[in-house]
């Protein structure tokens, strides 16, 4: 719909009073927020109907991406700007009386994920979308999100996330009941010869009503409408009678009842599985049903279907696709084999050996016998194919079933035709370390996407005032093609742009300084450097280290008031797996050191220690453009590549990273002179692990400020930390420190001070900041999602980029 103000004022009031009989005086602002999502999506239901229709007369190849997360946040803002409406209705509403903001702040997050997975592939749904490719999300319709957290006293609380029970519920969804399948589980399979086929017999087994709710992934102006199809776990109605009692009924219901926390120490539990299997199933049924309601057979269903495993949650659709072409279609081994190593491909995001997921044998052969059969069935084959061909070791060490385990990688590597990493640097060591010996099987199959992020939610939404005055240099047409963002590096010596860049800096600061009042009660000032590290609790990500810098400096300040440091706030924003104890003492410390600084008058505020409650989409959309440091300080190896350090550089934060994940691409695109690394390599990594020659207690004993720091958290300096703090003293000291915070600790001061060395100069920072920002265009999803669409799914863009 062409709108012109007048139009949609008309259109909204008209809408308002038809859904509830009121004024816009009279409504409240989730009458409103309802209102306005009910005239946007009947606006773009037009353009989805459409998208499907021209993928079905143009007979085109469809991609699903199969992920246990999607991690969308709020859509309100962002359908509007991809529309082309967001300026439309800003003022609109402002002519009319209302608050915008207010209105867009009653939408609850969808938080359907945990962190940079789940965030990664909503990223992508809104590129492919933008890129007009027809690539349809497929998970789960989790009823509780992410869990909420709170802290009591210090320690992080777990509240349930009930967001389809707000006022607004999930206003972007459409219950499909008539494209419900239904998933089999549990009970006994016996194969019996019936027309010449091996036909699978079920005894006792659950059948479980899967219902998709489908919400629409609007493209950035044009006209493309994709699908992100989540599914729901109901009892059938034929058997409604078999299931009299409560407890029997929310059996098949809890299935989709709550999305787990990431925790890797949390594996084999019965009902995640029986998540992975379930929207596997059901995903995998509903594109075998729709490919076949339009082609006559089906062995060649490779070349209008490929299939999309995100981490190996998903990894089950190698044998879901296989029971389908074998027990139902009827195909050869041979035949649904080739269909299924072509269809399928597969991300692995994960370089830690304990967060590789295996399953126990009896545990899959009671959830879903039949798979477990065909599992093992590709696992006799890939072993009898390369017996005498290949060390026997190495097809030990690769075979998917061992040790009375299923290993779920190894599944997804051998059932699909490409594997990649998400930073070059992970890749490089899926294939010298993690599946080393698949790279030796298999060296064509390997490749590297590196990861990517939407620069509309987290530049022109999450930005507003430096989107503006990019407009004012570049025009606008950087808000189509990202690359151009580039030419910003010619305004390097303009410096009223670069005084136009700390303005804008400011004054997000100045709101998240508000922000921080209202929530914590903590007065900061907006002029001190800000230093964000956003991401979830692990050890490896080292919000530990941090913290020991943020107590040596506490430790000198209090010896030397006077000490010339830049004032510096501490924002930190993360959430802990509710099992991982270790990660939960870190919170505690963290908290129980802010609350001893922020009101230790002596040290005249120069520093403060923010932990925000909450961490989420949304709080991460209000601190990025705020922050001026971004802290990347992973132990070099663990994190496979991160994201939020590409949202803070597009943001013009300045990084202090370590060698570690896509950091070593935001350098190379930088050059070492933007950007503060510090800190072990990969390599040197390595070869402590090799000669075991990192000893931490030698660090403990032999340098004077580490001894102090450490000190600190069990004498008593901190307060109320007496279990907590002698954890972590022990982990870092007794327990030799597995991700080496110790051997890295006096870099990450030098670095540090460096830091504000070059704060004090505030045109050289205005100028390294504004590189950043020309650069973080590389990490466009936008770019990596093309990639993967060419060089993985073989898929072509079948939309046109408008001018709107
Ligand atoms: C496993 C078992 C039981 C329950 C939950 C899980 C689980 C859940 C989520 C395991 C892992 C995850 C999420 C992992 C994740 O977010 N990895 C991150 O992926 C990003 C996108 O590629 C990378 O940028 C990060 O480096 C990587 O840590």
């Amino acid at each position: 719909m062409e709108l012109d103000k007048t139009l949609f004022i008309e259109s909204f009031k008209k809408r308002l009073s038809q859904k509830y009989a009121i004024d816009v005086s009279d409504a409240t602002n989730s009458e409103l927020y309802d209102t306005l999502c009910s005239l946007v999506k009947s606006s773009y239901s037009v353009s989805w109907r459409q998208t499907w229709k021209d993928y079905l007369k143009e007979n085109e190849k469809q991609v699903y991406y199969f992920s246990i997360e999607f991690l969308p946040g709020k859509l309100l803002k962002s359908n509007l700007l991809n529309m082309g409406w967001y300026q439309l209705v800003i003022d609109s509403f402002k002519e009319i009386g209302i608050d915008f903001e207010q209105v867009a702040a009653v939408e609850p997050d969808m938080a359907l994920g945990n962190g940079g997975l789940g965030r990664l592939a909503a990223d992508f749904m809104d590129s492919l979308a933008s890129e007009g490719y027809p690539v349809n999300g497929n998970g789960i319709r989790y009823r509780y999100g992410l869990f909420k957290q709170r802290f009591v006293n210090g320690y992080q609380v777990e509240l349930p996330d009930e967001w389809l029970k707000t006022a607004a519920g999930n206003a972007w969804e459409i219950r499909r009941a008539s494209k419900a399948v239904t998933v089999t589980m549990g009970g006994h399979v016996e194969l019996v010869q019936k027309n010449g086929y091996l036909e699978p017999i079920y005894k006792d087994a659950t059948l479980i009503k899967a219902v998709p709710y489908d919400v629409g992934i609007v493209g950035y102006h044009n006209q493309h409408v994709n699908t992100l199809r989540l599914w729901s776990a109901e009892i059938p109605e034929a058997v409604e009678s078999c299931y009299p009692t409560i407890e029997a009924r929310r059996q098949i219901e809890d299935i989709t009842t709550v999305l787990y926390p990431d925790d890797s120490n949390e594996a084999g539990r019965r009902l995640r599985l029986k998540q992975e299997y379930f929207f596997v199933s059901a995903g995998v049924q509903s594109i075998i049903r729709h490919y076949k309601k339009y082609h006559e057979t089906i062995d060649q269903i490779s070349q209008r279907v490929a299939i999309h495993i995100n981490d190996t949650h998903p990894a089950m659709c190698v044998a879901e696709f296989m029971r389908i072409l074998l027990d139902e279609e009827h195909l050869s081994w041979e035949k649904a084999w080739e269909q299924t190593v072509k269809t399928m491909s597969y991300t692995n995001h994960t370089i830690m050996a304990e967060a590789l997921e295996t399953w126990d044998i009896p545990l899959l052969n009671e959830i879903q016998p039949r798979i477990l059969q065909i599992v093992a069935e590709i696992d006799h084959r890939f072993v009898a194919h390369l017996a005498g061909k290949m060390d026997g070791q190495l097809i030990e060490r690769t075979r998917i079933i061992s040790g009375g385990k299923v290993h779920m990688a190894h599944l997804a590597v051998i059932g699909s035709h490409s594997t990649n990493g998400v930073a070059q640097l992970h890749t490089d060591l899926l294939k010298s370390d993690v599946l080393r010996d698949f790279y030796t099987l298999y060296p064509e199959r390997f490749n590297n996407k590196t990861n990517g992020i939407a620069l509309r939610r987290w530049l022109q939404l999450a930005n507003p005032e430096l989107a503006a005055i990019i407009d004012q240099k570049l025009g606008r047409n950087w808000r189509q093609n990202a690359c151009q963002l580039q030419q910003l590096q010619q305004y390097n010596t303009d410096e009223q742009f670069l005084k136009k860049l700390a303005v804008v800096k400011l004054h997000n600061k100045q709101r998240l300084a508000k922000l921080i009042e209202e929530r914590t009660g903590v007065t900061v000032d907006p002029t001190a450097i800000f230093d964000v590290q956003i991401k979830r609790l692990h050890a490896y990500k080292r919000q530990l280290l941090n913290l020991l810098r943020i107590i040596k400096l506490y430790l000198d300040l209090k010896e030397n008031p006077d000490l010339a440091i830049v004032p510096r706030v501490f924002i930190f924003g993360a959430k802990a797996a509710p099992s991982y104890h270790y990660a939960k003492s870190i919170i505690k410390c963290i908290n129980e050191t802010a609350a001893l600084i922020n009101h230790d008058s002596t040290i005249q505020g120069k520093i403060k220690v923010i932990f925000l409650e909450n961490y989420d989409v949304s709080l991460a959309e209000q601190i990025i453009p705020a922050a001026d440091i971004s802290e990347q300080i992973s132990t070099a190896s663990k994190e496979a590549s991160g994201t939020s350090n590409m949202k803070l550089m597009l943001n013009g934060a300045l990084t202090v990273a370590t060698l570690d994940g896509a950091n070593v691409e935001i350098k190379e695109q930088v050059g070492a002179d933007n950007i503060f690394m510090f800190g072990l390599t990969k390599q040197e990594v390595y070869r402590y692990y090799q000669d075991h020659s990192y000893h931490s207690l030698d660090y403990y004993h032999h340098n004077l400020v580490i001894h102090r720091v450490l000190d600190a958290l069990i004498d008593g300096t901190i307060p109320n930390i007496a279990a907590e703090g002698h954890e972590i003293f022990d982990s870092l000291t007794y327990l030799n420190d597995d991700y080496f915070v110790l051997r890295d600790f006096e870099d990450y001061l030098r670095i540090q001070d460096q830091v504000d060395e070059t704060y004090r100069d505030q045109k050289k920072w205005q100028q390294m900041s504004l590189i950043n920002i020309a650069k973080a265009c590389h990490f466009s999803s936008d770019i990596t999602v093309k990639k993967y669409a060419s060089e993985i799914w073989q898929v072509r863009s079948v939309a046109q980029k408008g001018g709107v």
